[in-house]
């Protein structure tokens, strides 16, 4: 089956496209000028299509960028990470809320991956419930490559994901996978050929749309609930934070962002 036609719902917003069509929602990326950073204008834009397809009953959502991509998303965006002193993935961070966005959505979202996924879009895609993945497909998660210090929340979620050592490997030396490992170590169900994604993805959320939209909506609940369930003392908490301050608090982090935005390499010192 082919995708949606075009439906009646569609909208263009300054970065997403969104559009809404046989109760299957879908928001494209569309700021390839910044290869998809996820800013917060972006998410914003991703917020509320997330929030009519809500109002409107959609029953699945396609996460995506535009066919052909050679980025899916670049991650955060560098330009709005806090300079210093502050957390630069607290709670109501942008790249937090559109993860909630997604696990929070009352009906499963199926992220379509063609062309790089970097940082914490690695994040948001794993966060997606059914990533399917093209052969362009590439995984780098990145905080060591800018100086940042991931956040528990993230950590764990990627902890729930993929198998540890290869969340260790990935987050040490901040190098990009390939769709064939990232089938292997479960960051997608599904690996298809670039000409067969749409379809495949489609087909797949039409199936959804036909089944208990009830019963769906409360066990995706429920899994996100109990996978959450990890009893995490105060203590334990508090020492976690004192960690990332460490490293936000420190010249490194400044040196990560500086070197990302003039173009050279960081010069690490371990301070
Ligand atoms: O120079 P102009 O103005 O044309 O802008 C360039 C890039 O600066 C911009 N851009 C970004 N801006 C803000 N945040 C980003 N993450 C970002 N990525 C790219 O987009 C314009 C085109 O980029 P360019 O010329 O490098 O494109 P390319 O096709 O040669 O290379 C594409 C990438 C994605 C390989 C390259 O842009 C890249 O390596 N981007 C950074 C990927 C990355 O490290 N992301 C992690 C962001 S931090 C994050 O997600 C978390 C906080 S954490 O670090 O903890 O994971």
């Amino acid at each position: 089956m082919l995708p949606p036609r075009r439906g009646n719902e569609v909208t263009i917003m300054a970065l997403i496209r969104s559009e809404l069509e046989d109760r299957i929602g879908t928001i494209t990326f569309d700021n390839d000028t910044k290869r998809n950073a996820l800013n917060s204008a972006l998410i914003g834009e991703m917020m509320r299509a997330l929030a009519a397809f809500k109002a409107q009953g959609a029953r699945c959502v396609v996460l995506r960028a535009r066919k052909g991509a050679k980025v899916w998303s670049a991650g955060h965006d560098i330009s709005e990470l806090p300079r210093s002193g502050r957390d630069p993935l607290a709670y109501n961070d942008t790249l937090e809320v559109a993860i909630r966005g997604v696990r929070e959505f009352p009906a499963p979202v199926i992220a379509m991956i063609e062309g790089g996924v970097w940082g914490g879009a690695v994040e948001l895609a794993i966060c997606c419930d059914i990533p399917i993945g093209s052969p362009t497909a590439t995984f780098a998660i990145t905080p060591a490559r800018i100086g940042v210090p991931y956040n528990p929340a993230g950590i764990l979620r990627i902890m729930n994901e993929i198998d540890l050592s290869v969340a260790k490997e990935m987050f040490f030396t901040a190098k990009p996978i390939d769709a064939t490992r990232a089938m292997a170590v479960g960051i997608l169900n599904h690996l298809v050929p670039t000409e067969d994604l749409e379809t495949f993805t489609y087909d797949m959320a039409r199936t959804i749309t036909e089944l208990s939209p009830l019963a769906i909506e409360v066990m995706k609940e429920q899994v996100r609930l109990l996978a959450n369930a990890r009893p995490l003392s105060p203590e334990t908490f508090e020492r976690i934070q004192g960690l990332r301050r460490r490293v936000y608090d420190s010249h490194d982090y400044q040196e990560g962002i500086a070197a990302f935005e003039e173009k050279r390499k960081p010069q690490w010192t371990g301070r």
